[in-house]
Order: structure tokens, then C-alpha cells, then sequence
């Protein structure tokens, strides 16, 4: 009996087995969907797969949706200090920073959680920072990696909040278990839409090329019309890549003979005068890639959306019926993404999960190198080096799988 007792006892109090962890985060969720039972499952198996699959331990805290961006970076700050995270995984409505460049456009600015040391200023005392110095410490500039999910407040299909965030975090699980196999990794493909008026992209063909083996979807310019759209959204691929301009709300289509229609959120919330006739509404559609790369202005600059039920393209993607998209990416400022191959190139790196690839793209983006010979080529170094922001965002579950 004694001895019965005290193996119990021991199965009891002995720590579950020990995982080796190689990295930490912290999951930051809107303290009202955290308190809600459902979500808990789901976020422990998540936190179980991702620390099986990458070594990543989760740290998962609660925190006021109505906290200030200023809060939520001292509260990010204190975190690092303490646990040495490596990256934030923004869960709810949270406010970010927003920042004004040397041209005057504004717009949110996620490096504000990601570099904790750069020097960061409003000169001008409006509200809006305008002064960004990441290299006043030696080191990469961005310390963190940064991801959201901002859920709707309840999604076209009727799902509530929690619900949402649910079905993003299980298929993570589930990709995560997935082992891709040597066949599966044949047959990646990746698909790209291009607007009629973009630059030259050869440099980022030859990259997909070698990745892909040639297996590349491509709808050239001016071949963007709804018809080619819906192909190439529902073709079966790694990556989609759309170079499309955009809002938050929609991407533009382009047929040879000019403007070929509209891609919207959503058929079923209230739409602006973007639902032209010649729309098409992604949550109809079945998004198969399991990434989605929007080379397309603003399309994630989330305070252009004030009310948390306002259609939003990157929502869509991945919560539209049966979507395989995991993850999108891409510009919340009036920019595209650049250096497309730097980015494929990192992601690649086998010894790398997802989201520190990520941050690393983003650092040689901040490399004063590169950005001085980014800006210098149009002349506007010196003017600008200090107001400058790239402002990309990873939205989504940062474990997506990127194998190389
Ligand atoms: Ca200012
Ligand atoms: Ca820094």
C-alpha cells in the first residue's frame, strides 16, 4: 500500500519528460479570447506541436485588448529581458505603432515591437513617430520577430473570434505532424499573378526556378483578369505570389486592355465601392497555397481597417472554406517586398524555423549596406536613412513550413 501511494505520488509531482528547447516566444493574446475554454485546447496542442517540431517553447500570456502600443512594448521589453524570447505572436486587436517616412506616408509600424533598442522619435510631437535609427547598437536591428492574427469579430461563415483563431492554430498542428515526403517535395509548385506595369522580375524567376524546379504558375503581366485569378489561387501550390496592387481590401486585376476587375475580402460583409462589377470575393474561393506573398502596397496596413469586422484580404486567405494558406506575407506601407531571392534564400535555411528566417530576411533588408545602396541609387540616402521604414508584416501562424 505505502508503496503504491508513493509511486503514484512520483508519477504525480515528476515533471513531465524534459523537450529540449532551443528557442522561446511569447504568445500575446487579447485577454477576453484567452479566458475563453474552447481556445484553450487548441492553443496547448498548438504550443505541444510547435515545440516538438522547431525546440520552440511558448510562453502564452494574456493582455488587455485596449492596452497602448507603448504598454505592449514595454511589457514585450520586460519579457525579453526576462525569457530571451526570440519573437512575439500577436493574438487580438492590438494597437500598433504607426510611422511617418521622409514622403509623408503613414502607416503601422511593426518594427516597433521588434527593435528594442534602435533609437525611436516623434520630432514633431504628433502622435506619429518619425525618427527610426536601428543601428545606434551594433547587432541586426530587429531583435524579435513579429507575427498577427487580428480575427474578425465574427468571420463571413459565422465563426466568433475564438473560433477563428481555432481553426488557424489546427491546421498549423496538423502541418506541423505532416511529414513531407520526397515525392511531396517534387511536386511543390509555386504560382505567381502579375499586374501589367511591375518591373522586370527575372532575378526572382531564376530563384522560384531553381527552387521549383520549373514548376511555376505563371500569369504574366497583364494576364491577371478574375478568370486567371481563380486559377491561380486554387492551384495547388507552396507559394502564391500576387504583384497585384492592392488595398486591404482588394486586389486590382489587369487584362491587356486595362483594368479587368477587382478581387474582394469577402462576398458577404458590407463592401465599398471596390465591389465593382467584374469582382471576385476570395472567401467563394478554396486558397491551396500554404503561403500566400502579397507584393502589393498596404495590403497589410491592418488601421486601415478602424472596425475589427471590415474585410481584410489577408483574413481572407486564410479563413475562407477549406483554405490550405497558412500564413501571408507581405507590405503594410505603400511598398512592395524587395529582394524577393534574399527572402527565398533565407527561407531555405533548413537550421532556421520559419519566423527567424523571417527576421533575418528583414535584417539584411535593415543592413545599413543595403540600405544604403537601396536608397542611395535614387540619390536619397542622407535624406532619408532616418525616416525610413519597411514595415512588413508576417501574418498568420509564423510556423509555416518552408522546407528547402
Ligand atoms: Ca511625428
Ligand atoms: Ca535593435
Amino acid at each position: 500500500m505505502f508503496t503504491n501511494i508513493c509511486l503514484s505520488l512520483v508519477a504525480f509531482c515528476n515533471p513531465p519528460s524534459i523537450v529540449a528547447v532551443d528557442h522561446r516566444a511569447l504568445v500575446l493574446i487579447d485577454a477576453a479570447l484567452l479566458a475563453q475554454p474552447k481556445l484553450e485546447a487548441a492553443l496547448q496542442r498548438y504550443r505541444a506541436a510547435v515545440k516538438k517540431a522547431y525546440r520552440y517553447e511558448l510562453h502564452l500570456v494574456g493582455a488587455p485588448a485596449e492596452e497602448s502600443a507603448a504598454d505592449l512594448r514595454t511589457r514585450i521589453s520586460a519579457f525579453y529581458e526576462k525569457e530571451k524570447i526570440s519573437g512575439v505572436f500577436l493574438i487580438g486587436g492590438f494597437e500598433f505603432a504607426r510611422f511617418e517616412n521622409a514622403i509623408g506616408e503613414r502607416s503601422i509600424f511593426p518594427e516597433y515591437f521588434q527593435d528594442l533598442d534602435g533609437e525611436l522619435k516623434d520630432t514633431d510631437g504628433d502622435g506619429v513617430l518619425d525618427h527610426y535609427d536601428p543601428w545606434v547598437k551594433p547587432g541586426p536591428a530587429l531583435e524579435l520577430w513579429l507575427a498577427t492574427f487580428r480575427p474578425y469579430s465574427e468571420a463571413p461563415d459565422g465563426a466568433d473570434a475564438a473560433a477563428q483563431v481555432i481553426r488557424i492554430l489546427e491546421r498549423g498542428v496538423d502541418a506541423l505532424g505532416a511529414r513531407l515526403t520526397p515525392k511531396d517535395k517534387k511536386q511543390r509548385a509555386a504560382t505567381i499573378l502579375s499586374s501589367r506595369d511591375w518591373q522586370n522580375h527575372s532575378e526572382l524567376l531564376a530563384a522560384l526556378k531553381r527552387r521549383y524546379s520549373g514548376r511555376i504558375a505563371q500569369f504574366g503581366r497583364g494576364e491577371s483578369t478574375p478568370d486567371h485569378y481563380k486559377t491561380a489561387v486554387q492551384t495547388s501550390s507552396e507559394l502564391l505570389i500576387a504583384f497585384l496592387h492592392s488595398s486591404p481590401k482588394a486586389h486590382h486585376l489587369d487584362a491587356p486592355s486595362g483594368p479587368a476587375g477587382l478581387v474582394i475580402a469577402s462576398a458577404s460583409k458590407t463592401q465599398t465601392k471596390d465591389a465593382a462589377s467584374g469582382s471576385v470575393a476570395l472567401d467563394q474561393l478554396t486558397p491551396r497555397a500554404r503561403m500566400v506573398l502579397l507584393f502589393a502596397c498596404s495590403a497589410l496596413d491592418l488601421d486601415e481597417l478602424p472596425l475589427p469586422n471590415e474585410p481584410f484580404l489577408a483574413n481572407a486567405y486564410l479563413l475562407a472554406p477549406d483554405s490550405a494558406c497558412r500564413t501571408v506575407v507581405g507590405a503594410a506601407r505603400s511598398i512592395g517586398l524587395e529582394s524577393l531571392p534574399l527572402l527565398l534564400r533565407s527561407l531555405g535555411d533548413a537550421e532556421l524555423p520559419f519566423p527567424d528566417a523571417w527576421r533575418a530576411y528583414q535584417n539584411q533588408l535593415y543592413d545599413q549596406a543595403y540600405l544604403e545602396h537601396w536608397l542611395g541609387v535614387r540619390g536619397v540616402w542622407e535624406a532619408e536613412r532616418l525616416r525610413f521604414n519597411w514595415s512588413y508584416m508576417l501574418y498568420g501562424d509564423p510556423f509555416a513550413r518552408f522546407d528547402p
